[in-house]
């Protein structure tokens, strides 16, 4: 496996190059143009100058996330093939700049989905939370407001000011759509950009639900196992595969996560991991990596994932805010950096006792 850390970018991300290159262990970065909206074509320039940045710290862009799928795509309206191709040419881009990994997730509307982002802990710290009973309660409409209150001032991944503001119609978008469609959708967009994959030998890792089940009513189709496996086998193209995110099918308890890496094999091409306490049906927070912190075993996990050889990149998904950081939610740096080294601790305690 290659240890990376999330970075959004300069003039996005408040935690330098500098900061990440000292964390032990951790030879890459996962980023992405944070300002491009879905369905813009990205330069090779831009692309270019992404990647320089990242090598001048003595750093590897070991893959993007995300270059977001287009409503239009997600919902085959009429325009679907024009923001395909665009697609592909981005993929073609990122091809030519050597990039091989590509997370992206085909979530209706929203993408994750949380109810506070600065949940106090017992310990002082803030975290990320959810709580199903809230979201029952609240309009959509009021979703973005809600996110945005809590953000200190950083723009959130997913959560595009510009997409969200014609939420009326986005929600009309989807009023026909349902798992099925969404499903055959996925597949038409797949095997649309299987070839330029092929040729540049990008993997497409598709990020699971999170939560993993229905939000706002919204189809969800990337929730477990069955739900993975239908999409491996739907498009059976080896560049068509898994972003493992421990804290999005943690979500529902009964995902059994070290059960479900042993049945992708091959087919995971990028592991977040991260760790939920679950405090009541559909309420959870999250909680630091470590496992007794929270309520999965992260040590079989790292161990699942050593034992199908999975040889791409980890990133620790979300941390806590500590030590008084003012980070972007779920981004700051100092749990996220504390996170690599205890997943660094357990990958190689695994690897010497094999
Ligand atoms: C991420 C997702 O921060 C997060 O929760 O895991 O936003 C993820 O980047 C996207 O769903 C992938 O497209
Ligand atoms: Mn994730």
């Amino acid at each position: 496996m290659v240890m990376t850390m999330r970075w959004f970018g300069p003039g996005f991300d408040p935690v330098t190059l500098e900061q990440i290159r000292q964390v032990p262990g951790v030879t890459g970065v996962i980023s992405t143009l944070y300002n491009k909206q879905p369905g813009e074509e990205w330069k090779s320039e831009e692309i270019t100058a992404l990647k320089n940045a990242v090598e001048k710290a003595d750093l590897q862009l070991s893959g993007i996330e995300s270059v977001n799928i287009h409503d239009a795509i997600k919902t085959a309206s009429p325009d679907r093939d024009r923001y395909i191709a665009t697609y592909i040419t981005t993929l073609e881009r990122l091809g030519q700049a050597g990039i091989h990994l590509v997370c992206y997730n085909f979530m209706p509307v929203f993408d994750w989905t949380r109810t506070e982002l600065a949940k106090v802990r017992p310990d002082g710290s803030t975290t990320m939370a959810y709580d199903q009973s809230i979201i029952d309660t609240i309009d959509p409409d009021n979703m973005q407001a809600l996110i945005e209150r809590q953000s200190n001032g950083f723009m959130l991944a997913g959560w595009e000011p510009e997409r969200l503001a014609k939420l009326g119609e986005l929600f009309a978008l989807y009023r026909d759509v349902d798992e099925k469609k969404l499903f055959e959708n996925l597949c038409y967009f797949l095997n649309c950009i299987m070839p330029v994959c092929d040729t540049y030998d990008i993997n497409m890792a598709i990020h699971p639900d999170d939560p993993a089940w229905p939000v706002f009513g919204l189809p969800r189709i990337v929730t477990g196992k069955k739900d993975l496996l239908h999409l491996m086998e739907g498009v059976k193209n080896p560049h068509n595969g898994v972003t493992l995110c421990t804290g999005s099918l943690g979500t529902n308890p009964k995902n059994d996560i070290p059960d479900i890496i042993g049945s992708l094999n091959g087919r995971i091409h990028f592991a977040h991991i991260r760790n939920l306490l679950h405090t009541a049906p559909g309420k959870f927070e999250e909680s630091a990596h470590l496992s007794s912190d929270g309520s999965m075993d992260i040590f079989a996990i790292v161990k699942a994932l050593h034992d199908i050889g999975f040889e791409g990149p980890i990133r620790p998904d979300h941390g806590r805010n500590i030590w008084g950081e003012k980070g972007m939610p779920g981004y700051g740096l100092y749990d996220r950096a504390l996170g690599a080294a205890y997943l660094n601790g357990l990958w190689e305690a695994v690897e010497k006792n094999s």
